[in-house]
Parts: structure tokens; sequence; C-alpha cells
């Protein structure tokens, strides 16, 4: 076994409250792509960024075309967890994790059949009438083309936090709840850019600060082990015991 996961191994043993922090590099393994990356999102060309694309202020003025590229790029109703996610869910399984804290919007996490999950940007598996409030599945936003429509003919809106909306601030209270109790931190699969989300990594308290992820982040400086590999690759040979 290679020194780094040598030191993560004997790190996750020693651990009872082992938090996750992850971010659209845990689903890349998958299959969706991630924003940042070379074949991320912001490296591929569209008519405006996907920060305007997937804001507030476009849902509202360009419905149609937010869905057009919303079901094109961020639905994956095929995708499925991948080595992160399951291992993840082994280790809450085991009692030695008690909470994974996402950017993800993808539901992966819950398929693996991890429980404590706090979604900070919502999920895409939740869509409600904007006029009614009634909920939907992701089938009703997936099927056909155009803006999907309630029965009582209002614009139906994913459960997902757009660019100008507020984080729910009771997945926020938890998710800091969750790392100011946790005794390791794991931070894997983003860039750490996006704020408010990645400024809850100063709640952490606890021994070890571990960081898994393909390129430098700021947060490197900070972090007691730092792996720049896949991060399925890596969990993969974490030992539950
Ligand atoms: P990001 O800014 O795209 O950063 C992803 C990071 O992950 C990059 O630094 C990559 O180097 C790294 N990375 C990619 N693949 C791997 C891998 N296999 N192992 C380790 N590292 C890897 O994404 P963030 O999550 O930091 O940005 C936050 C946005 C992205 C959130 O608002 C998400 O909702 C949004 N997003 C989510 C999904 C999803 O739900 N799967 C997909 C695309 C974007």
């Amino acid at each position: 076994m290679e020194d780094h996961l040598k030191t993560l191994q004997q790190w996750v043993d020693e651990s009872q409250r082992i938090v996750f922090f992850g971010g659209a590099g845990v689903s890349t393994e998958s299959g969706i792509p991630d924003f940042r990356s070379v074949d991320g999102l912001y490296h591929q060309e569209y008519s405006e960024p996907p920060e305007t694309i997937l804001s507030h202020t476009y849902f509202e003025q360009h419905t149609e075309e937010f869905f057009r590229f919303y079901r094109q790029k961020l639905l994956a109703p095929e995708a499925q967890p991948n080595r992160a996610h399951r291992k993840l869910a082994e280790l809450e399984a085991a009692g030695k994790l008690t909470a994974v804290v996402t950017q993800n919007i993808d539901g992966l996490h819950q398929k693996a059949g991890s429980r404590c999950v706090y979604e900070l940007h919502g999920a895409v598996s939740r869509n409600y009438c904007t006029r009614c409030h009634r909920f939907y599945p992701m089938e009703a936003v997936c099927a056909g083309a155009g803006v999907p429509r309630c029965v009582c003919g209002g614009i139906l809106k994913p459960d997902v936090v757009l660019y100008e909306e507020p984080l729910d601030q009771a997945t926020v209270e938890g998710a800091v709840q969750a790392i100011s109790q946790a005794d390791l931190l794991i931070v894997a699969g983003t860039s750490l850019v996006v704020y408010p989300a990645a400024g809850l990594l100063r709640f952490y308290r606890g021994k070890h600060l571990v960081l898994i992820n393909l390129e430098p982040t700021g947060a490197d400086r900070r972090a007691d082990l730092v792996i720049h590999d896949q991060v399925g690759r890596v969990l993969s040979q974490i030992r539950v015991h």
C-alpha cells in the first residue's frame, strides 16, 4: 500500500465521526461531467457560460433554454453510484461516518445506500410546481421537450439551488453541525471555489483534514494529507473494519 493510503487507512481506523465533503469530482467516475475539469462543462461551448444559464434570472427569463441545457447537461437518469459512493455508504453502515455533505445534485450517494446526506445544492430528483407547489419526480422533467408543466398549468422548477439563490438553511445547519463534530474530515472532488458551500470547511475542529482531488485546490496548504488522485481509486482501497 502506498504511504499516503496507509496514513489515510490509519486515520479512518482511529476515527468514529468521519464526515465527507464532496463535489462534482465524486461523480465524474459515474460518467457525469464536472464544471471545471478540462472536459468539464466550463470548457464546452455554449452561447452563455454555465453560471449564467444556471442562474435564477436566466430560469425566469429564458425558461425553455434553461431546460434544454438542464436536460442535456445536468440530468443523468442512467448514472450509477461508483466505488467512492459505495465506500462512503459502507463506512456509514459500519458506524464510522456520520454524514456526507455534498454540492452534488445527482442523488448518487443515496442510491449507493448513504442515509445522512446534506445536499447543499438540492437534488434533481425533486421538482415542484412554481404555482401550486405540488411535487414531481425527475421523470416529469426528463420526459419531453420544452418547459415542463404541472397539471395546474404552472411551470415546474427543479429543487436545485441556482446561482443568485440562497442555500436551504436547515440543510446548512445540519452540515455545519456534522462538520463541527467530526474527528476526520475528508474533502474530495471539489475545486472549493463555490461559496458559501466551500466556506463550511471552516467549522471543522477535528484532528485531521484530508483532501483528495485530481487538481490542486486553495485548501491544499491547510490539509494534513493531500492526495492528487481519483477519489474512487483512493477510497476503494480503504478497508472498513
Ligand atoms: P468543480 O468546480 O467542477 O470541481 C470539480 C473538481 O473535482 C475539480 O477540481 C477536479 O479536478 C476534481 N475531480 C474531477 N474528477 C475527479 C475524480 N475522479 N477524483 C478526484 N477529483 C476529481 O465542482 P464543485 O463541486 O467544486 O463545484 C460546485 C458545483 C458543481 C456545485 O454547484 C454542483 O452542483 C455542480 N455540479 C454538480 C454535478 C453533480 O451533481 N454530479 C455535476 C456538475 C456540476
